[in-house]
């Protein structure tokens, strides 16, 4: 399963900076209270889909992660 993930996150490192300004999908940019377009842990609460959202764990789940 985790050879599937791998593009994607290939993909993501290697768009450039502006792909930052790309909107989380719908429900997740309600959980965005900040405006910054990624999901902190602090956002996302004890919602268990968080940790698994956060492909590469750096404690933010991102359009791209999310997509
Ligand atoms: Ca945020
Ligand atoms: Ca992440």
């Amino acid at each position: 399963m985790k050879t599937v993930l791998i593009p994607a996150l290939v993909l993501l490192l290697t768009l450039p900076a502006p792909a930052q300004t790309e909107a989380l999908p719908g429900r997740l940019s309600l959980l965005d209270r900040d405006g910054d377009n990624r999901i902190s842990q602090e956002e996302a609460g004890d919602r268990p889909f968080f940790r698994i959202a956060d492909r590469n764990s750096d404690g933010f789940v991102t359009a791209g992660e999310a997509a």
